[in-house]
């Protein structure tokens, strides 16, 4: 057994024993109550499921096991010349709750680059998908035509015990993650070039490999690529494409299922198309305005015509979070130092000065700050990764990471089928009629 999978093994069969007797001692306590605006509206913040990988403060942002972002630029090993972490290193941490060295770094890079073989069948059916259709559809369908691979799958049906589905989930996760960038890469060159295909370099990590593959060779896009993919991988439990693969999961479906499903919840404008919707609503503007350097003031003119549409700025607000998002901080300081005078990026960052004041002056907008999307594409875009419609698919490749370590988690303590209350609005009005409080 490898090294993280018996960290795993160990970490996952102490921590049920401690679920176990933590559920015997305090399982009836009151953990939250529901109000009615809640089952109206989204179910924000109601506490009703465990996530292991990550936690999400509202206003300190994300922590993966605890560590925010800039700790883990600090605390995680780099490999390769990288002067950002590697993902690899936040898979580890996400999986074995302890910072891996950097030859545990190095074992995962070369373990997945030694997992990652795509079935010809997955290359035949995406090189008969219609350019026309979103890449993140592609991707979608990609990942579930892995499903034939599923280890999971075949265990099941030949009969497997409970206690195994941990381990068998763990290697689908691990062959999984390691083909994902296979098939973006795959549907990035079928369709913005000319279907010229590149073939992997197995002396590149993960992120790098993925540029490589992308067509972008220069070393200053694998470190992005590299601190792309480790801030995009998790953002706790309760966002749509996360709770989604957990969901189907809880099913016992295999980590392709769900994780083909949890992406179609990433495809959605209010989630993971807002990067591809910011740069597309960025050109909008440079073209209304005719000119790559607004002033602020025509940036302020264009967001009231933006909001006089009835739409929202794209970017900006968050379900959870009640400050700007240290994932867009930490973009915003990789292009600091990287390029500062690039066009693109100098309008994201007047847009960052003009958007929060305006939306905070609607008055019903709960977080005027820019979340994670407001500054990715512009990073892609320097590099010369101009196709807006498929940074979602780069969202997902990353956010891949961190649902489906959690998947591991999830079959290691038996979590069951979910299976929530739902009511009719006459319930709740016969609730209302006959309740005191
Ligand atoms: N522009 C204009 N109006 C906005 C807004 C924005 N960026 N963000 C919120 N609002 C509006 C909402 O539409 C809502 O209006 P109505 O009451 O008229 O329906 C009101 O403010 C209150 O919304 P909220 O409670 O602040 O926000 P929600 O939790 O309902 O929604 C989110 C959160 C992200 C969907 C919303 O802020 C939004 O649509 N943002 C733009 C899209 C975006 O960037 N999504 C990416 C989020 C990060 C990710 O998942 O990748």
């Amino acid at each position: 057994m490898d090294k993280l999978k018996q960290l795993f093994k160990d970490k996952s069969s102490a921590a049920v024993n401690e679920i176990k007797q933590l559920v015997k001692d305090h399982g009836t306590r009151v953990i939250d109550q529901v109000q009615i605006e809640q089952v109206y509206g989204g179910m924000r913040g109601i506490k009703s499921m465990i996530w292991e990988t990550s936690s999400l403060d509202a206003n300190a942002g994300i922590r993966f096991r605890g560590f925010s972002i800039t700790e883990l630029r600090e605390l995680l090993p780099r490999i390769n010349g990288a002067t950002e972490p590697l993902p690899e290193g936040l898979f580890w941490l996400m999986i074995a709750g302890e910072i891996p060295t950097e030859e545990d770094v190095r074992w995962l890079s070369q373990e997945w680059q030694r997992r990652s073989k795509l079935p010809e069948h997955v290359t035949h059916l995406l090189s008969q998908l219609d350019c026309s259709l979103h890449p993140m559809t592609q991707l979608s369908i990609g990942i579930l035509a892995m499903q034939s691979e599923s280890l999971f799958a075949q265990k099941y049906e030949s009969g497997m015990k409970k206690t195994d589905y941990w381990d068998i989930m763990y290697e689908d996760v691990m062959n999984c993650i390691s083909r994902l960038p296979l098939v973006a890469a795959y549907i990035y060159r079928k369709c913005f070039h000319n279907n010229q295909q590149i073939p992997a370099r197995t002396d590149l990590d993960w992120s790098a490999n993925f540029a490589h593959m992308l067509g972008i060779d220069n070393p200053e896009f694998m470190d992005l690529m590299r601190l792309y993919m480790t801030i995009h991988a998790d953002h706790e439990g309760g966002n749509a494409s996360a709770h989604t693969v957990h969901l189907v999961g809880s099913t016992l479906s295999d980590a392709y299922l769900s994780l083909s499903a949890g992406m179609n919840a990433l495809a959605g404008p209010l989630h993971g198309l807002a990067n591809q919707e910011v740069m597309d609503w960025i050109y909008d503007l440079i073209e209304d305005l005719g000119t790559r350097t607004p002033t602020k003031e025509q940036i302020s003119d264009y967001v009231t015509k933006t909001l006089a549409q009835g739409v929202v700025v794209p970017g900006y607000g968050h379900a959870v979070l009640r400050s700007p998002d240290p994932r867009f901080l930490a973009q915003k300081e990789f292009a600091e130092k990287h390029c500062p005078d690039d066009e693109l990026v100098q309008i994201v960052w007047k847009v960052f000065e003009v958007v929060p004041p305006i939306l905070d002056s609607l008055g019903k907008v709960k977080n005027p700050w820019p979340n994670v999307d407001a500054h990715s594409g512009a990073l892609l875009e320097h590099y010369g990764l101009n196709e807006h419609n498929f940074y979602t698919v780069m969202f997902g490749v990353s956010r891949a990471q961190g649902v489906l370590a959690q998947l591991c988690w999830d079959r290691s303590y038996n979590l069951p089928l979910e299976r929530p209350k739902s009511l009719t609005s006459e319930e709740i009005e016969n609730f209302i009629a006959n309740s005191t409080n």
